[in-house]
């Protein structure tokens, strides 16, 4: 897995806000499966930072996460997950592993503990299929905790769980009965 350079990185945050939460920044729509027209997306980045077709196949190509995917004719790209704007990205339900993990801050434990886990501005609650990337993802919001998911009892429940194309797992809300959170 490699990094972008930091120009792309910078890039790839933009790409992330047009296709996954305000395609209108650059004044383009979205179609009903979260695509974008290549051309009118490099259109509109390259109004703010220097764009072609070969810097964005670039940055798709080595993004650490593998965020976005082109169709199949490379006409269109969408981000494989994470939006907060109502897309249908045919995500496949999959029967998860037994135990998921949820990486969050301190700060919103109390709320956590009382309403579960809430998809907040995004469509979904994002679960990591291990320890270390839970603990990437609550580091970005402050001190890190880590919940375990009991996603599998969940699953026989009755709850679908969804895997993305790019593997963040996803649920539509994670009641308080099936978390636990992780000693350490
Ligand atoms: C918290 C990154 C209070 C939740 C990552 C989280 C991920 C609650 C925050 C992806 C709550 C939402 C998503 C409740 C949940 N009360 N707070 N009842 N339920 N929360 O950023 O999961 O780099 O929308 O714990 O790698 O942190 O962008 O979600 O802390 O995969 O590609 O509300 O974003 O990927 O924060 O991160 P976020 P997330 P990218």
């Amino acid at each position: 897995m490699r990094e972008t350079t930091p120009d792309l990185t910078r890039i790839s945050k933009y790409m992330s806000l047009i296709l996954r939460h305000k395609p209108e920044v650059i004044g383009i729509k979205l179609d009903a499966h979260g695509w974008a027209d290549v051309n009118e997306l490099l259109a509109g980045i390259s109004r703010k930072y220097p764009i072609n077709r070969e810097i964005l196949e670039e940055i798709v190509r080595s993004d650490g996460k593998q965020r976005y995917s082109f169709n199949e004719d490379g006409t269109m790209i969408r981000a494989n997950q994470g939006h907060s704007i109502q897309v249908d990205v045919e995500l496949s339900v999959t029967e998860p592993p037994e135990i998921l993990y949820h990486g969050t801050a301190e700060r919103f434990a109390a709320s956590i503990e009382e309403k579960g886990l809430l998809p907040g501005s995004r469509l979904y609650v994002h679960l990591s299929p291990d320890t270390k990337t839970a603990e990437q993802v609550g580091r970005r919001h402050g001190k890190p905790i880590i919940y375990q998911v009991a996603a599998g009892q969940m699953h026989r429940d009755g709850y679908p769980f969804y895997l993305s194309a790019n593997g963040v797992w996803l649920a539509k809300v994670v009641p308080v009965q099936y978390l636990k959170k992780t000693e350490g």
